[in-house]
């Protein structure tokens, strides 16, 4: 049964021990609901990788899961939802509309295969389960990109990550709404290329579509501005003529742009990331590079100056070898390498990779995933449960159990330790455009919502306890005169909040 199962942290468990109290006083339907909220809160941080048609989002997968297993650069487009999740053994459920599932082999190389052996009208989503140790507490959902769906995609897509009607329902399912709000998707990577467009930016204001309905935030998103490599340095100010530099300023651009809808953008070459961590790049591939490290100076340089030359100019390294390379790592990830065996030709396949791991800009994005998603899996699983009973209370049809769930709900919320979801909470309405707030209190509440470290939410790091404590008093004062006197009523609901959570911290402290 559900409630056995771990729950992972105290803001999470504080959620589950409301579900359980609650669910032997409410009807049937609400107590499914409720069901789901508890098994999804022991289950692995649900992390769903967005984005635009063709931007990377299953190459980034991929890197995240170290395997090639995510079809990619499928002459048609990534159609399905596919959620890869940890399991025992590797096997692949295909998920049908009416609730029947059945298994299907991997391909030779390991993959999932493109052809599912129905009609993909009639598929829900794909489970992957594999044995890789990451998707302990991460489970990765790769989705179509945004754009390139029919509407019956869309329906389809919505329905798995939660925001949408569910074929096959039968009567003591949750209704649409409620099931949506509780199977959504609780954090986001956010797949940009070189240029926010206008939909990019509605398609994170409209996230919901990949959480249910919670919006993304500093909290649960990150933005990963893929295909670094494909920038061309000078188009880019502060680009210094370098395309990693160049990568850099355009992320900070894109971060500004699309502050506070995520934590941060950081730029990426997925493909790099993908063939360095997949074990797909072979000693065969190293001694191929090495052998057009020897080429002469202008040879080489003529065939690294396009993706057509490189593979047609007359050369000993064989055309289909070479087009191997250029599938692994691109032209710049060919450059990169033949840099690197400049640099030092003993160069060994193995020390090889790592380097292109490092150029791939993904040990970065690894950090930051951790700090921001698995660091607070506690707090953004709450949320996303409490957002979820939240859920199922509105669709109850009986106003009694209605009025029991949202007292329960008011009840958690009041107590000192769950404060910190009523911070979330104000994060997320700041983030969907609900509230707004001058910069330099937005950056005041981002910082108070996004760690766990009292100096570091003071943003005072390293002073002594004293100055923290004096400063958490300080603040508080302020956020409660601006809550009465300054702010519009939105503003004030989210000042009380502030108020409240600096004077947790002085007591705390003191
Ligand atoms: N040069 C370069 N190519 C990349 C990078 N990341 C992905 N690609 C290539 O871009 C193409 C599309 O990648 P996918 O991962 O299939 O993109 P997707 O977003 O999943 O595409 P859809 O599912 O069709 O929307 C593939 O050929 C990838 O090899 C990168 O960082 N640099
Ligand atoms: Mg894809």
């Amino acid at each position: 049964m559900t409630t056995h199962q771990r729950v992972r942290g105290p803001l999470s468990a504080a959620v589950a021990r409301l579900c359980a109290e609650v669910r032997p006083r409410v009807g049937q339907r609400a107590a499914t609901g409720l069901g789901e909220v508890l098994d999804r809160l022991s289950a692995p941080l649900q992390l769903a990788v967005v984005g635009r048609i063709k931007s990377g989002k299953s190459t980034l997968v991929n890197a995240l899961i170290g395997r090639r297993v995510a079809p990619t650069d499928v002459g048609e487009c990534t159609k399905l939802v596919t959620r890869f999740q940890y399991g025992t053994v590797d096997r692949i459920e295909v998920v049908l509309l009416d609730g029947n599932k059945y298994s299907l082999p991997f391909t030779a190389e390991g993959a999932i295969p493109t052809d599912l052996g129905v009609r993909p009208e009639r598929v829900s989503h794909v489970e992957a389960y594999l044995t890789n140790a990451v998707l302990r507490d991460l489970t990765v959902i790769d989705t179509p990109g945004l754009g390139s769906l029919d509407d019956d995609s869309v329906a389809r897509t919505e329905a798995v990550l939660g925001n949408g009607g569910q074929e096959g329902a039968d009567s003591e399912r949750l209704d649409p709404v409620s099931h949506a709000a509780v199977a959504g998707a609780e954090a986001v990577l956010h797949v940009i290329t070189r240029s926010v467009r206008a939909d990019d930016r509605q398609a994170l204001s409209t996230f919901k579509a990949a959480t249910g309905s919670r919006p993304s935030g500093p909290v649960n998103a990150l933005g990963v501005l893929n295909k670094a490599d494909a920038i061309d340095p000078d188009s880019v100010s502060g680009g210094a003529g370098e395309p990693w530099t160049a990568a850099r300023a355009l992320a900070v651009e894109q971060e500004r742009q699309l502050k506070p809808r995520v934590a941060e953008v950081l730029p990426l070459i997925g493909l790099l990331a993908e063939t360095s961590e997949s074990g797909e790049f072979t000693s065969s591939d190293a001694e191929a590079l090495h052998r057009l490290a020897a080429l002469d100076g202008a040879t080489r340089e003529t065939m690294l100056i396009s993706a057509d030359l490189f593979t047609e100019w007359e050369c000993e390294v064989p055309a289909d070898t070479r087009a191997r390379l250029l599938e692994l790592l691109d032209l710049h990830g060919v450059r990169c390498a033949l840099e690197e065996i400049d640099a030092d030709p003993h160069i060994t396949a193995g020390r090889l990779r790592s380097r292109l791991h490092e150029a791939s800009g993904l040990s970065a994005l690894l950090s930051r995933i951790n700090s921001v998603f698995r660091g607070r899996a506690d707090g953004i699983k709450a949320a996303a449960g409490l957002a979820s009973v939240a859920a199922v209370a509105q669709s109850c049809a009986d106003p009694t159990e209605r009025a029991r769930l949202h007292a329960a709900l008011e009840g958690l919320l009041t107590q000192p330790q769950a404060h910190q979801l009523r911070l979330l909470e104000a994060l997320t309405m700041i983030s969907s455009g609900a509230v707004t707030l001058p910069p330099d209190l937005l950056d005041e509440v981002l910082r108070l919502g996004g760690s766990e470290d009292f100096s570091e939410r003071l943003g005072m790091p390293g002073s002594p306890v004293e100055r923290l404590t004096e400063f958490a008093l300080e603040r508080a004062k302020w956020w409660r005169s601006f809550a009465s006197l300054g702010a519009t009523p939105a503003q004030s609901r989210v000042a009380h909040v502030v108020h409240r959570a600096y004077f947790l911290i002085w007591r705390q402290l003191r």
